[in-house]
């Protein structure tokens, strides 16, 4: 039977009026350009000059798989295939596709959302970036790896869900259909030190970033520093010109005195 996207939510299921649900996500592209060490291989056009992949996956590889049922990434139409599906993925696999090239463009990327749901699917763009970009040391870093990631945390944000998904999202998955109970199939340790589980349907990243897994709660409270550090930044210079501001105002106003005086005097004399 064909899965349909848009069927009918469940006998009785409302939609849940200031409610919503959210997962974590990672999505982006690796380029990789063709050199000595890493040459274009014989079928692939002359004029292509890099390799790369777009992708979308869990956060440290956590399953997504529960909710989000097929991806279909919509390459640049000179591609060979452009359009093309992943679906049926196992928990924890990412939904990927590669190709070979010579220039940047949007990506179109498109979620559809498992039957539960009883969402429509939704698209969003990501720019294929196959030159290094970022500052002088970012650059330096992607050329000597030879890898270009133009990687993005985000969360896929429910609003108003069905009862009934909402139910689907926060109940852990049957664990007797994996076989084993406790530490088994679909439980995994992840980076940082959490147990994640592919049966938890959790909305929750860990502790820590490591390589290749750069987003974490970590990164979340050096983001938040940062834009502490700005938010003071622009206190301090608004104070600044505030204070600036005034001693301009205290200008103005004593050549202002002077000129009615000087007036006065003038026409005193003019009499
Ligand atoms: C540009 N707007 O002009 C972009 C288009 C298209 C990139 C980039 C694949 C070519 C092929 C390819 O790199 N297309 O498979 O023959 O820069």
């Amino acid at each position: 039977m064909p899965r349909l996207q848009n069927m009918a939510p469940a006998a009785g299921s409302k939609r849940m009026k200031g409610t919503s649900i959210y997962r974590p996500f990672v999505y982006g592209s690796t380029a990789r350009r063709f050199n000595d060490d890493f040459p274009r291989p014989d079928h692939v056009p002359a004029d292509h000059t890099h390799s790369w992949t777009v992708f979308v996956k869990g956060v440290d590889n956590t399953d997504i798989s529960y909710w989000l049922n097929k991806v279909q990434f919509k390459l640049h139409d000179s591609i060979e295939n452009h359009i093309r599906n992943v679906d049926q993925l196992k928990p924890g696999e990412t939904f990927e596709t590669s190709a070979t090239g010579w220039g940047e463009f949007e990506i179109t990327i498109k979620f559809y959302f498992v039957p539960e749901s009883n969402e429509k699917a939704q698209a969003f763009y990501h720019h294929l970036d196959l030159h290094p970009y970022g500052d002088e040391a970012n650059q330096k870093q992607q050329r000597e790896t030879n890898e270009v990631q133009s990687w993005r945390y985000d969360e896929m944000v429910w609003n108003e869900p069905y009862e009934s998904f909402f139910e689907y999202m926060t109940t852990p998955m049957d664990r007797s259909k994996g076989g084993k109970g406790g530490m088994g199939k679909g439980t995994k340790m992840m980076g940082g030190g959490m147990v994640g589980s592919t049966g938890e349907r959790t909305a929750s990243i860990p502790y820590s970033a490591r390589p290749g897994q750069p987003f974490s709660k970590e990164t979340e409270r050096e983001e938040a520093k940062k834009l502490r550090a700005a938010q003071e930044k622009v206190d301090q210079t608004t104070k600044d010109l505030q204070k600036k501001r005034e001693g301009i105002e205290a200008k103005v106003a004593q050549v202002r005195k002077e000129l009615v005086d000087q007036q006065a005097r003038l026409a005193a004399m003019g009499g």
